[in-house]
């Protein structure tokens, strides 16, 4: 009697966590790129985690016409074969972030002992520009809080470049040793290590010297390489460079990708899954608002060469094939 109590109760625990995670069971098949067709959804952030793609993008909402990022919250659509995906319920809003005002833009999740941090690039509300928060969940799919209840990065804080929108883009990583660091920047890229609480900075914010850097960077790290690739010039491409340490020194390694149709910006996430490497970025070529302040993200194959070195990314409207 006692046992069956025990299941009944862990059953409906299962149940309420199931219904935490918030899965609004809407299901597609991604018809080549862009890959999601049914709202605008920009800087795309991928995390693989047991067995399954976590994709997580800012999302376009600009009124028709209009010359700006109007953009509120974050989305989060999983995949295990790269072609079909579900959509979850937004997971996070900028709104959960009480010290931030607007401008829900770039960001990235990762995953340390079970809980989920993510960082996001925000306007703050009363340190004038942009801001770096982090949310914590113990599900990927949420619901994330802000873990602070303050920002982690403030326009303050950092001064290598004038302008007020520096402190943006953040990128994660955790070394193979364990420490974790936090890449981010507009104009410069930034980065510092990260406690293993995964919400406080440890020690200085050093700047990395890169041929014409814009923004994006995203930082990782395939056999004994670690990669930091970012926007290049403006409109942008994407470049990378490559180094045995995380520390540098950073070695320039040329273009990855080209021009995003109909977008200025292009922003990278870069991802191996089940055997295949992944580049996913966004363009402005989903009709009827499409452009710049209306982005899209699509996925394609990136090669690596024998040195460990890129090879140029080819843009497709096929996409990949399902992942096997
Ligand atoms: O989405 C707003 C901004 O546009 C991002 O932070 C940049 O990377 C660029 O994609």
């Amino acid at each position: 009697m006692k046992i069956s109590k025990y299941i009944i109760a862990a059953v409906v625990t299962m149940v309420g966590l199931e219904a935490n995670a918030a899965t609004i069971d809407t299901t597609f098949h991604s018809n080549g790129n862009p890959i999601i067709r049914h709202k605008y959804t920009a800087d795309p952030a991928a995390m693989v985690y047991k067995n399954k793609v976590y994709l997580y993008t800012g999302h376009d909402e600009a009124a028709p016409g209009h010359n700006g990022y109007t953009m509120h919250d974050w989305t989060c659509f999983t995949t295990t074969d790269m072609v079909n995906w579900t959509e979850h319920l937004s997971p996070l809003n900028v709104k959960e972030f009480k010290w931030a005002k607007a401008d829900a833009w770039a960001s990235q999740v990762i995953e340390r002992n079970g809980k989920f941090y993510w960082y996001v690039a925000v306007e703050h509300g009363s340190i004038p520009g942009k801001a770096i928060g982090v949310a914590v969940s113990d599900s990927p799919l949420g619901p994330f809080k802000d873990a602070r209840g303050s920002a982690l990065v403030t326009n303050d804080m950092t001064k290598a470049v004038s302008h007020s929108w520096d402190d943006i883009d953040p990128s994660v990583i955790i070394d193979k040793d364990g420490q974790a660091y936090l890449f981010w920047g507009n104009g410069i890229c930034y980065y510092a290590k990260l406690k293993s609480n995964m919400t406080e900075l440890d020690g200085e914010i050093k700047t990395i010297k890169l041929p014409h850097y814009t923004e994006a960077p995203w930082i990782h790290y395939r056999n004994g390489w670690y990669y930091l690739s970012y926007a290049y010039e403006f409109p942008e491409k994407i470049a990378y460079a490559m180094s045995r340490s995380i520390n540098g020194p950073w070695e320039y390694k040329g273009i990855i990708n080209e021009l995003a149709g109909n977008s200025n910006t292009n922003h990278q996430a870069i991802i191996d899954f089940k055997g295949k490497s992944y580049f996913i970025y966004h363009n402005g070529a989903l009709v009827p608002d499409a452009g710049s302040f209306h982005r899209s993200v699509c996925i394609d194959y990136l090669y690596y060469n024998k040195d460990g070195s890129i090879k140029r990314v080819i843009m497709t409207s096929e996409g990949v094939k399902p992942a096997k």
